[in-house]
């Protein structure tokens, strides 16, 4: 366990690090770091001919870099790599020709690669590492001019800036019912939340091989009482690590929001003592692929007493795609921009999905809507044109409905992992578009309608 801890506290500094270092093209540095020189310092005695093993390289893998990542060595030919991982999470070293080791966090793992002439780039090959940072080169003595080493096939760190073209062929997108889910009954609720990996589109036309709580984008909401016992029965169905991190909680960073490997289950238990909209997402490094990737969704705890009936009760969680290719995870190297620019900024996981299939309210009615803004990068300014709202309540601050002052709400501003219950009642049938209202992410899908009585305010 001690170790576990260290290597989180590692992971956490290691994903700060990596975010303040992926952007652009790698630093060149005056003078090589001490452990490349150590490295370079390495020199195989002579050319062994006949396949013998030249010599050791050791790499140390954390969250998410390798040390050192250039290395060079004298000659061409067989070398022991060892690699030893002080990270939080599984990595591995995978180079241009194929040949790969795994190795659990703590623990070593050693493989042979032959080292051509040309020297041999080699990366971590689970999603999101290389763009994070984690590549690297075995260079054979001084390389001439001009040459290059064969490349990472799938492991490149340039941006992709470009979006894909929409696919005709693209399966249809499946309607996410906004409806908010009843409060669940009882005191103690086990839930089963699977993680599951799967293709998902996410506006007309596109793919993204996302990963899931549920096998949703976002993952089922949870609706509980104050003080109720929540248990999250995780099962990872899927082919990489996660975790899970309920701010509806409190416990330690390295207690709960443990790495689940792939066929390993984690129940994360919570008493949930304070009301309000509440994020959950995938904590596993880099957490911002993750989120980007689909990892996140919404808690609700009731306040004391619970919350009286309304006549329409929704449930919307604003976030970003962030493409790569068709049927590929979302682009880390886009999401992580310092200036992001998502394809997609969507309700509920898909682009435009209420815009193309209205949701019916109540004329006259109370509407209440959950929102909670998952990001991972980009605020919500959540309004529902022709309405004003009179009654917000906002991380813990209320603006309550009949208020000595008469003050109303035109929009609430959700940084991400923000959340709101809002009230708001249609004054007449017609149709009520609700967007964020950065209107450059309107036309990115950010909008949706709400239709009261027939939609026709004339008739
Ligand atoms: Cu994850």
């Amino acid at each position: 366990m001690t170790r576990m801890r260290a290597s989180l506290l590692i992971a956490v500094v290691s994903l700060v690090a990596a975010a303040c270092s992926s952007a652009g093209a790698a630093p060149k540095w005056t003078f090589p770091p001490a452990q490349a020189q150590e490295a370079a310092a390495f020199q195989s005695p002579a050319a062994q001919p006949g396949g013998e093993i030249l010599g050791l390289i050791e790499i140390t893998a954390a969250d998410l870099s390798f040390s050192p990542s250039a290395v060079t060595v004298a000659l061409a030919g067989a070398y022991t790599v060892k690699l030893t991982n002080t990270g939080a999470i599984q990595h591995n070293i995978t180079f241009a020709d194929g040949t790969s080791a795994v190795a659990d966090p703590g623990q070593t793992a050693s493989v042979t690669v032959h080292v051509p002439g040309g020297g041999l780039m080699f990366s971590c090959s689970i999603p999101g590492h290389a763009q994070a940072g984690m590549t690297g080169s075995i260079t054979v003595g001084t390389m001439p001019m001009g040459s290059t080493m064969p490349g990472m096939p799938g492991a490149s760190s340039a941006p992709t800036t470009a979006t894909p073209s929409a696919d005709p062929n693209a399966p249809a997108y499946v309607l996410r019912d906004a409806t908010a889910p009843a409060v669940l009954p009882g005191t103690v609720h086990d839930v089963d939340l699977p993680i599951i990996e799967k293709d998902i589109t996410v506006a007309k036309g596109f793919v993204v091989h996302a990963w899931t709580f549920g096998g949703t984008v976002p993952g089922p909401v949870i609706r509980v009482h104050l003080g109720d016992t929540v248990r999250v029965h995780l099962t990872n169905q899927g082919t990489m690590s996660h975790s899970i991190d309920f701010h509806a909680s409190q416990t330690a960073m390295n207690h709960q929001m443990v790495e689940i490997k792939p066929g390993e289950t984690f129940t994360y238990t919570f008493t949930a003592d304070y009301a309000g909209v509440w994020m959950y997402h995938c904590g596993t490094a880099p957490a911002l692929h993750h989120i980007a990737n689909g990892m996140f969704g919404m808690v609700i705890v009731e306040p004391k007493g619970g919350l009286p009936e309304v006549d329409n009760e929704f449930a919307f969680v604003q976030s970003e795609w962030y493409l790569g290719a068709q049927g590929e995870p979302a682009d880390y190297s886009k999401a992580s921009s310092g200036a992001p620019a998502p394809d997609f900024v969507v309700f509920n996981g898909i682009a435009n999905q209420y815009k193309d299939n209205p949701i019916q309210v109540t004329t006259k009615g109370r509407v209440r809507v959950f929102v909670l803004d998952a990001g991972p990068s980009i605020d919500s300014s959540y309004h529902v044109v022709g309405t004003i709202f009179d009654q917000v309540i906002k991380e813990g601050v209320a603006l309550l409905r009949g208020n000595a002052g008469g003050w109303g709400a035109q929009a609430v501003d959700l940084s991400p992992a923000q959340g709101a219950i809002i009230e708001f009642s249609p004054r007449e049938d017609g149709m009520y578009p609700f967007v964020t209202h950065a209107f450059n992410f309107v036309v990115r899908g950010a909008i949706g309608i709400f239709m009261a009585g027939d939609g026709d305010p004339l008739n």
